[in-house]
């Protein structure tokens, strides 16, 4: 049984399974591959996985286009392997976190094969259709993947709206019906022994295209407490919103210790630090460390004790963290470690992104190594734009979705250890050198010291609990703060470059202190910082 708020104290790892592990040789993950690894997690000491979408779907987005909530994709498994996998999870008291994507379904779910036969078909309201001419589009909306967020069906001279793919058709939320029949999907997930759910673009739903208004539309809370009433409120769960859109003031909300909407949410206001304002994602800037301390700061003060942190550095959208705020040549190690101890030492519930705990970095692929469809679309768009295929690769290097996607490395034998088969996206060659069987049994590993992250937050109680101040908030080299609960203080303190830095300590952490953790062997001199150096000490 888990305790009330659980997830507090908890550590989620994500998978994402098409690169997690293939028992099959398909070239594809699978769940009997995930179930093989259960006890790689369960060594590494996290508490739930968040696994992103199994359900049978079309993949045009990897399985953000859904055809079926109920059933699992024939690449992935069968029912029976997701029950096996709830199962054996929860012998190891880890949570299965499951992915639901419910702004948009797959045009091939049998509601929308329905909707477009007629505009009297009882499913024509589960989507949103507009009337019009064919050419003459509704309105300048664009989709997030590039274009209209337009589809003309010439069968019912009507345009139907998608905010993703046109394979990803947005859902009515207006509608009752449709959130009926999402409530039922979802406490059918509950009794079949899920712990968690992690909600794809929530702040999306409520979207009103006659207004222009796609994210934080009007309705959004009310529709979210009536999910959580409907569903979440009967168990014990987490729950987590993924929200691009959220500010502090909406964090709050969703976030809620009253429980009326989630455990918590992803927000993304540190993750868009390194790109050009009013540009887009592959338009790159260096980041400012200053910024990134004020963004953190502002959320752990702005929503201790009245809210609930996630803490991420990556997931399936973003490039890996040690290339891109780390160094992945020389300090690939040092620095990895580093980034883990910022985020780790923060009040939140930490998410570890698949491969993150062994430094896996971007890949340099080429242009017709990428798969995901973002990326591709972008390839096309900047190419027609007249953008150079260096300055396109570039801006994918540093961004592409793939970067987070390629097959996770678990041996340095033939593909890394994941399949037997052709991956589906090529391996990252550096394999032979960053993988898990050679990082298990080093107690200096990447790996191990995730491990000693996590296990710390188990044992001391300041790491849920405590208030966070910065420490040398005006210096442009050091990432430091602490963390005080009753009397006790957790000092972390990061050197965020690759140049040592010299630190006068404060009057107040002058006292006898004990170091919990370090990315160096032994400390030289407590006063200076060598590259990319991380303690955290107690005092
Ligand atoms: O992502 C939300 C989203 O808006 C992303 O497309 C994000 O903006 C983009 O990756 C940044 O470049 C969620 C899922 O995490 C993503 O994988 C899906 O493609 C998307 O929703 C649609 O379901």
């Amino acid at each position: 049984m888990r305790e009330k708020n659980w997830w507090k104290k908890a550590v989620v790892y994500q998978i994402y399974p098409r690169s997690f592990k293939d028992s099959t040789g398909s070239g594809m993950g699978d769940i009997r591959g995930i179930i093989e690894k259960l006890d790689y997690l369960k060594e590494l000491g996290i508490d739930a996985i968040w696994l992103s979408p199994v359900c049978k779907s079309p993949q045009d987005d990897n399985g953000y286009d859904i055809s079926d909530y109920q059933d699992i994709d024939p690449m992935f498994g069968t029912l029976s392997d997701m029950e096996e996998l709830i199962a054996k999870a929860k012998v190891r008291n880890i949570g299965i976190i499951m992915d639901l994507v419910l702004n948009h379904s797959s045009d091939e779910h049998p509601w929308f094969k329905e909707a477009r036969k007629s505009k009297d078909n009882p499913y024509h309201d589960y989507y949103i259709f507009k009337d019009g001419v064919e050419g003459e589009l509704p309105n300048d909306m664009c989709s997030v993947f590039g274009g209209t967020t337009w589809e003309w069906v010439p069968e019912l001279g009507q345009y139907f709206f998608h905010q993703f793919s046109p394979k990803q058709p947005d859902l009515n939320w207006e509608n009752p019906k449709v959130r009926k029949e999402i409530y039922d999907m979802i406490n059918w997930w509950i009794d079949k022994g899920v712990e968690g759910f992690r909600l794809d673009v929530i702040d999306q739903i409520a979207k009103e295209p006659d207004h222009h208004i796609t994210i934080n539309g009007p309705k959004l809370h009310d529709f979210l407490q009536e999910l959580s009433r409907e569903t979440f409120q009967r168990a014990n769960l987490i729950t987590v919103g993924e929200a691009w859109g959220a500010d502090l003031e909406r964090a709050k909300l969703y976030s809620n210790p009253d429980g009326s909407e989630f455990s918590m949410v992803f927000q993304f206001e540190h993750i868009g630090l390194d790109q050009e304002e009013g540009k887009e994602k592959w338009d790159i800037i260096p980041l400012d460390l200053q910024k990134l301390k004020e963004v953190l700061t502002k959320w752990q003060q702005g929503l201790h004790s009245i809210g609930w942190n996630s803490l991420f550095w990556n997931n399936h959208d973003l490039p890996r963290i040690v290339s891109r705020w780390g160094n992945d040549k020389e300090y690939r190690v040092e620095s990895a470690k580093m980034l883990a101890t910022i985020l780790h030492g923060m009040q939140g519930t930490p998410y570890i992104y698949q491969g993150e705990e062994l430094g896996m970095t971007n890949s340099k692929f080429t242009l017709e190594q990428y798969r995901d469809i973002e990326t591709i679309n972008m390839i096309k768009d900047r190419r027609e734009r007249g953008y150079s295929d260096d300055s396109i690769l570039a801006s994918l290097y540093a961004k592409s979705r793939d970067n987070a996607r390629t097959p996770m490395q678990w041996d340095d034998s033939f593909n890394a250890g994941f399949t037997t088969g052709t991956p589906w996206l090529d391996v990252n060659p550096n394999y032979k050198e960053i993988n898990a069987k050679s990082q298990m049994n080093d107690p200096d590993s990447i790996f191990s010291y995730y491990k000693k992250l996590i296990a710390l937050r188990k044992e001391y109680p300041v790491f849920v609990e405590g208030d966070f101040e910065l420490v040398f908030p005006e210096n442009n080299q050091l990432f430091s703060y602490t963390r005080t609960f009753e009397g006790k203080t957790l000092w972390v303190l990061c050197n965020f470059y690759g140049e040592e830095v010299s630190i006068e300590i404060p009057e107040k952490l002058k006292g006898k202190k004990e170091l919990l953790i370090s990315n160096y062997q032994d400390i030289d001199s407590e006063n200076v910082l060598r590259p990319y150096e991380a303690r955290m000490y107690y005092l």
